[in-house]
């Protein structure tokens, strides 16, 4: 896709960090189209006939990175869906291993910057458990959580740092009311000239 087309910005942050909720708000006022890789994954996961849903079933409940082979191929079909790629993506929840960062800048697309939620794992954590009540997730769990905030700490962290150092992360801290951090979100927009 044509960067002068195609606007990317990757939205990361840990499990539960409100990723998804923000970008419900980005998408209302910023006509950004909204792609979740993790919810992807999980209606690829549930598509009849896939050759991956095991497999995915097996990485998502123990809090594991997919193969990027697999994310970057929903990523890229999902994008081209819309409007043949043409507009503004939210790219949420990836990329979170630098594999597949460096295969996704090169081979579909390069980002313009990373909105990052930054929130302690006792919060996150008390989110996911809470949702997990009712979302049928079969990661809110405390062991899953467990192992989400690991592969997080060790693996997604270093792609956000390796970001930072190309100044290409505005950062949010996400502890406060959905709106509160919303309103920050907007002034890092801003910030970017969106
Ligand atoms: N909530 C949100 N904001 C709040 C606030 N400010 N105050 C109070 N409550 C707030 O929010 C989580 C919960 O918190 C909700 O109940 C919300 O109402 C509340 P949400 O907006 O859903 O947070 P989000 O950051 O989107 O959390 P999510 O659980 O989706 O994050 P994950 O990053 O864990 O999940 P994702 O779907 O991205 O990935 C799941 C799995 O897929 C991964 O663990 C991995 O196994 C796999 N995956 C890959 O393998 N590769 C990828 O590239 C991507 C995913
Ligand atoms: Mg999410």
């Amino acid at each position: 896709f044509s960067p002068d087309k195609t606007s990317v910005i990757y939205v990361l942050g840990g499990p539960g960090a409100g990723k998804g909720t923000q970008c419900a708000n980005l998408v209302r006022d910023y006509g950004f189209k909204h792609l979740s890789a993790g919810d992807l994954l999980r209606a690829e996961q549930d598509r009849e006939g896939s050759e991956f849903g095991e497999m995915i079933k097996t990485y998502i409940k123990q809090g594991d990175i997919v193969p990027m082979e697999v994310t970057v191929q929903l990523l890229e079909n999902a994008i081209r869906d819309v409007n043949g790629g043409e507009g503004r993506f939210l790219i949420d929840g990836f990329p979170r291993k630098m594999d597949q960062a460096v295969k996704f800048e090169e081979a579909v697309c390069p980002s313009r910057f990373v909105l990052f939620f930054d929130c302690p794992e006792n919060v996150m954590s008390e989110r996911l458990l809470e949702r997990g009540k009712t979302s049928g997730r079969s990661d809110d769990n405390a062991e899953s959580i467990k192992r989400r905030f690991r592969t997080f700490v060790e693996t997604s962290m270093p792609v956000v740092d390796h970001f930072e150092k190309e100044g290409k992360v505005v950062k949010v801290m996400a502890t406060k009311s959905p709106d509160e951090v919303y309103e920050d979100v907007k002034k890092g927009m801003t910030e970017r000239k969106f």
